[in-house]
């Protein structure tokens, strides 16, 4: 474990266009809420920052969708997201949101700040513009093919397929978001973050100062950035929805939101301290202060080229030290996405699992998209709350409570001589807390989890390697020792599973009865003490800790994500073009008869056809239908169907049909009956009326 230090810890701020789910949840907010816990927990200084991204295309977007303003979207949405991460136990010291007064006042004197430095360049050039919807087309209002990567729905300002960040007249083939038209060009004044004259700079912090200690996809994406050269980048924008731009000229511009976000982190931490009574400048200006940002991949190049060169360029900030990005976390084998409503919702998840925050935690985090892209299932789900937090964790826990009660009414025994498995399980038991704080200190939070349940099986292992339930029959000094020996393995695990599972920790203390004791454990005690529960401390009844999740609960969830895949192939299902005009005479040449199908038998050979005897009303005669694929011979026999009995006879595999049965499709796709609903058997042809 290192030496305490200050840090400040940011996670992204979420857009308010949406409630937060599962991706976002893996990616960010758990591994960083791991992070500063284990950071309180072992005596650092720690401000855990977030906030609601509050500006920016995707809440317009939203808004005009909904035909409400950006503002009801940003009330409702913060509301929602603020309270999951609360609900969830994710332990901000506070959560802001960027249209907060602090904040605009922040980011307005940053970029005075940075404009009365010289830092920008004004240019006038041509963008983007929407001459039916009468505006600017920037970032998400517009979209077209990746120049980098050649996919074909990349944003004005960034391609979620391959991460790169591009300026919208670098699109191919643009096409406005709001009116599909293809956009012209329209001159416009802008303010340009030169990047290209922080190159230097960014090369010799980056390429050569983080090779090292920065995960291999954060440095790689940058790395490329940074070779393909880099080139100014508007920080302003003609919109009406943001911060409006504090300099001359700057009437109808608001600022970049990339440009206002980051610096959100910078605000949060302001509005703290202010509530605090503290001074917030040692988080973003000591030098000794160390500056984590947790993010998803797509958020790199903003957070370790964009924001270091404007906080390089202020003169008097930080720069991060680490920016832990992950890459994506899928969900059934399918990408995540909010408008295909392809997800869990942490807002569902709370209120169908009460009380189980920590079983998705724990899921989310043996999952957590690393080092790759990764897939969420609910069977792995509950696979790991089944097999590892109940039969490992809350198995071992229960039995040591349980039989501690059973044996001595719940107090700790007084132990006897250790055996050498006893002492090499203490030592084993000593080590944890460094073994766990290695893996987060080097952002390895799946393996930092992964300890921690080694530590719970090593204690299920020990108990039932010595039997106390046998060994009370002959040996009481010794059943003593054994229990003695579990009970200080369940107090480590108390502490050491704070960080991952924080509400079973809790529930675990008070069944341990912490807080009786004369100093609860630290993080680092459970190596230095001698003993963390004493002999003759009473602890308190057995809790379940977890409970089994059925294959029901399971179906539930599979079936709400298939309930949500045919919704979406309804949608994407292209409906046909309406064919040409016909005259009404045309339509009088149909002779439309209501019929009976009197037989019907599959044509050998073929998938789709049926042979069909139809009592027409005229005559009963061979029509050959190419719906075997939809209805079985069985099924259509009786059946009063719609035929068009002046169709012109045709041969199909060597029978001769007479007619038609009149058909059509269901936007799902499936063939139904054109039915009539008279009860007459027949009918006497047409009737236009
Ligand atoms: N709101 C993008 C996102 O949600 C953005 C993050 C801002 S962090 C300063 O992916
Ligand atoms: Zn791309």
């Amino acid at each position: 474990m290192s030496k305490p230090k200050r840090y400040t810890i940011t996670t992204a701020l979420p857009y308010t266009n949406g409630p937060i789910h599962i991706g976002h949840l893996a990616g960010v907010y758990v591994p960083a809420d791991i992070y500063a816990r284990y950071l309180r927990l072992t005596g650092n200084e720690v401000v855990f920052i977030g906030g609601s991204d509050e500006h920016g295309v995707p809440i317009t977007i939203k808004a005009k969708n909904e035909g409400v303003t950006p503002q009801d979207i940003v009330d409702k949405y913060h509301a929602i997201i603020k309270k999951s991460f609360e609900d969830f136990g994710i332990t901000y010291d506070n959560y802001s949101r960027t249209s907060a007064q602090i904040h605009h006042d922040t980011a307005s004197e940053f970029f005075k700040t940075l404009d009365a430095k010289g830092e920008f360049i004004e240019e006038t050039t041509e963008q983007l513009y929407d001459e039916e919807a009468n505006q600017f087309l920037a970032d998400r209002f517009v979209v077209g093919t990746c120049p980098n990567c050649g996919y074909e729905e990349s944003y004005g300002d960034q391609c979620e397929n391959c991460g790169t960040s591009h300026n919208a007249t670098d699109l191919i083939n643009p096409k406005s978001a709001i009116t599909g038209n293809t956009p012209t060009l329209k001159r416009t004044k802008h303010w340009f973050l030169p990047l290209d004259k922080h190159e230097a700079f960014l090369k010799e912090w980056i390429l050569e100062g983080h090779k090292k200690d920065w995960k291999s996809n954060v440095y790689g994406q940058c790395k490329s950035w940074i070779d393909d050269g880099l080139r100014p980048r508007a920080v302003t924008r003609d919109l009406d929805w943001g911060i409006p731009v504090p300099a001359e000229g700057g009437e109808g511009k608001v600022l970049y939101v990339w440009f206002d976000a980051p610096i959100g982190y910078i605000s949060s931490t302001k509005e703290w301290a202010e509530r605090e009574g503290k001074g917030w400048e040692p988080y973003w200006k000591d030098k000794d202060t160390k500056l984590v940002h947790f993010i998803g991949k797509d958020n790199i190049v903003f957070h370790c080229i964009i924001f270091p060169a404007m906080l390089k360029a202020e003169g008097n900030y930080i720069l991060p030290e680490n920016v832990p990005a992950n890459e994506f976390l899928n969900l059934e084998g399918n990408k995540l996405s909010t408008s295909k409503n392809w997800a869990v919702w942490l807002p569902e998840y709370l209120e169908e699992f009460p009380g189980q925050q920590d079983v998705l935690r724990y899921a989310l985090n043996a999952n957590a998209p690393e080092t790759k892209d990764n897939d969420f299932t609910w069977k792995d789900f509950q696979a790991r709350n089944n097999n590892e937090l109940v039969a490992i964790f809350g198995n071992f826990i229960n039995r040591v409570v349980v039989l501690t009660n059973k044996y001595y009414a719940g107090i700790v025994p007084e132990p006897s001589e250790f055996t050498e498995v006893d002492e090499e399980t203490l030592a084993a038991v000593k080590a944890y807390p460094d073994v766990i704080a290695s893996s987060i200190e080097r952002y390895r939070f799946r393996e930092a989890g992964q300890e921690l349940m080694n530590l719970a099986r090593l204690g299920n292992k020990y108990l039932a390697d010595a039997e106390p339930w046998k060994v009370i029959k002959e040996d009481e000094a010794r059943t003593k020792t054994i229990m003695y020996l579990a009970l200080q393995i369940a107090s480590a695990l108390a502490t050491l599973s704070e960080p991952f599972l924080p509400f079973t920790s809790t529930k675990l203390k008070n069944i341990l009865c912490h807080s009786a004791l004369d100093a609860e454990s630290t993080w680092n005690d459970i190596t230095t003490k001698e003993v963390l529960l004493p002999a003759g401390h009473q602890i308190g009844k057995a809790e379940l800790l977890f409970s089994k999740i059925e294959d029901t609960t399971i179906q539930k969830q599979l079936d709400k994500l298939e309930a949500s895949k045919k919704v979406n192939e309804a949608a994407n299902k292209t409906v046909e073009p309406q064919k040409d005009t016909i005259t009404f005479e045309d339509f009088t040449k149909l002779d439309i008869r209501v019929g009976t199908i009197l037989e019907a038998e599959k044509m050998p050979k073929t998938k789709k056809l049926l042979k069909l005897k139809v009592d027409t009303g005229i005559d009963t005669r061979t029509i050959v239908s190419g719906i075997a694929e939809s209805f079985s011979a069985e099924e259509v026999v009786g059946k009063r169907v719609t035929v068009l009995v002046n169709l012109a006879p045709r041969a199909l595999r060597g029978v001769e049909s007479q007619g038609m049965i009149l058909m059509t499709e269901t936007p799902e796709g499936k063939l139904v009956f054109v039915n009539p609903d008279s009860e007459h058997v027949v009918s006497n042809g047409l009737k236009i009326s």
